[in-house]
């Protein structure tokens, strides 16, 4: 079967399954937002639903919500057709269902998948109100079924369903993740904040640097690149604002102070967090500075093995700051590379680097390695960001990871848009 070309460039990520399993209640799940309308009369979508949004780290994409089409009597054949139209045309397909519900429709519907040559995954729904029989588990094992429990109504599981999505998607959409272009339009300017110091390498700059520059550059938006001591001219020579200002987290403070308030900030390591761990998740653990006590143990990683800007920051800086906030002694230990401690248990918090040099399915096997032992793991930026009292301003451009440590402070959660405070026509290319 020949698979329709997808009518834009933006991923499309179609959910599918009978009625009433909850695929409009997981589509407002992921997005975190009211887009579809959910009630417990089964048949509620009757129209394809669709919601663009940016999906981070993949970028653009449109998530499409579909009539449920189990019950071909009732429903005519022409809803049945939209659906499969939809199928047609999606990238990933996400089929839902509920634990102990598999039958031939979903065989039906897998099959039809198939057909397209599409990647799939399983969305066991409202775990909340049963678990899976473990021949169910198995069975999706033994057909090689990527699969999530998950609970629509507490949201457990979609930070799961989201990895497993950035895993499906198909290779150039993963090979060419947004980095900063969903936060500058084309045409429009970011200023960079590169301090050269004594331990800057010499003649040449990061390759996160350099990264955050092609990005730009790939979104047609432009970018002026100056030392913290320049900041503050470059901003006042500007005629028209910078959309948004990245520094190395170093020198954040200062950077916050002159750069008005009403221009968006962020680092440098705050915008790898987002691009190859999970900043929200990342964002709450940083709230663990704040138990911290003297005697503590803090475990500091870093990708690199040999860096010495890194680990100038890692070694000095952040344990200085640290103590200082905490106002007392932290036991600090330091990791490069590999080397990565079996047993966390003695630590009350990880501090990673940016991880600019690995991939994002290693980054991110070591969060879950992390959170498996109950141990909080957060960035560079983020801590830095913290003890220095601006880290609500450089959450500012990612509202969602802003929500997500509101909450978990326990303060206002204000619902935002996901993920990205704008999405620009930066994407269109
Ligand atoms: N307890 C619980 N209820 C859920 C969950 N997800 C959805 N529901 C409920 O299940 C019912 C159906 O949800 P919908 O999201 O409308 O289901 P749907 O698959 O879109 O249904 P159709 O549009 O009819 O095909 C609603 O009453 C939801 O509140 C969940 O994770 N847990
Ligand atoms: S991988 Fe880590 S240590 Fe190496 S340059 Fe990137 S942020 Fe620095
Ligand atoms: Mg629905």
């Amino acid at each position: 079967m020949q698979r329709a070309t997808s009518k834009a460039f933006r991923l499309h990520i179609g959910f599918f399954g009978r009625r009433n399993v909850g695929k409009s209640s997981l589509l407002n799940a992921v997005t975190r937002q009211s887009v579809s309308i959910v009630s417990d009369v089964p048949g509620t979508t009757t129209d394809p639903v669709e919601k663009p949004m940016e999906l981070h780290p993949l970028g653009p994409v449109l998530f499409v919500d579909t009539a449920g089409i189990d019950d071909i009597g009732a429903l005519g054949a022409q809803r049945i057709e939209k659906t499969r139209q939809v199928i047609a045309r999606s990238d990933i397909a996400v089929l839902v269902t509920e634990a102990g519900v598999w039958g031939a429709f979903e065989n039906t519907l897998l099959a039809e998948i198939s057909g397209y040559k599409i990647p799939v995954i399983v969305v066991l729904n409202k775990a909340d109100l049963r678990k899976p029989m473990d021949e169910q588990l198995e069975a999706l094992t033994r057909r090689k079924l990527s699969h999530v429990l998950l609970s629509a109504t507490n949201g457990n599981g979609v930070e799961a369903l989201r990895e497993l999505l950035w895993q499906a998607a198909p290779k150039e959409a993963a090979e060419s993740p947004v980095i900063i272009r969903d936060l500058v339009g084309p045409g429009e300017t970011a200023v960079l904040v590169v301090p050269i110091d004594r331990e800057a390498p010499k003649g040449r700059i990061l390759q996160v640097q350099a990264q955050v520059m092609r990005d730009l550059l790939d979104g047609m938006a432009s970018c002026m690149v100056v030392q913290d001591a320049g900041l503050e001219r470059v901003l006042s020579n500007m005629k028209t604002p910078p959309s948004l200002v990245v520094t190395d987290s170093q020198v954040f403070e200062y950077v916050a102070r002159v750069t008005p308030i009403d221009v968006p900030l962020t680092a440098f390591s705050i915008l790898m967090s987002r691009l190859k761990g999970d900043l929200a998740a990342q964002t709450r653990a940083v709230l663990a500075v704040d138990t911290l006590r003297s005697g503590d143990h803090v475990l500091i990683a870093e990708t690199c093995t040999h860096h010495p800007i890194e680990e100038d920051i890692g070694r000095v800086k952040i344990p200085r700051w640290l103590e200082q906030y905490v106002g007392g002694k932290i036991n600090f230990t330091h990791v490069k590379g590999r080397d990565f401690p079996e047993d966390l248990s003695q630590y009350k918090l990880v501090i990673h680097c940016g991880a600019c040099m690995w991939n994002r399915q290693e980054m991110m096997s070591r969060i879950r390695f992390c959170e498996g032992q109950g141990v909080p793991i957060t960035n560079y930026g983020l801590v830095i960001a913290l003890v220095q009292g601006i880290l609500e301003r450089a959450l500012g451009p990612f509202p969602a990871a802003l929500a997500a440590y509101r909450e978990a402070r326990g303060t206002d959660a204000v619902v935002p848009e996901i993920e990205s405070l704008k999405t620009t026509s930066a994407m269109v290319h």
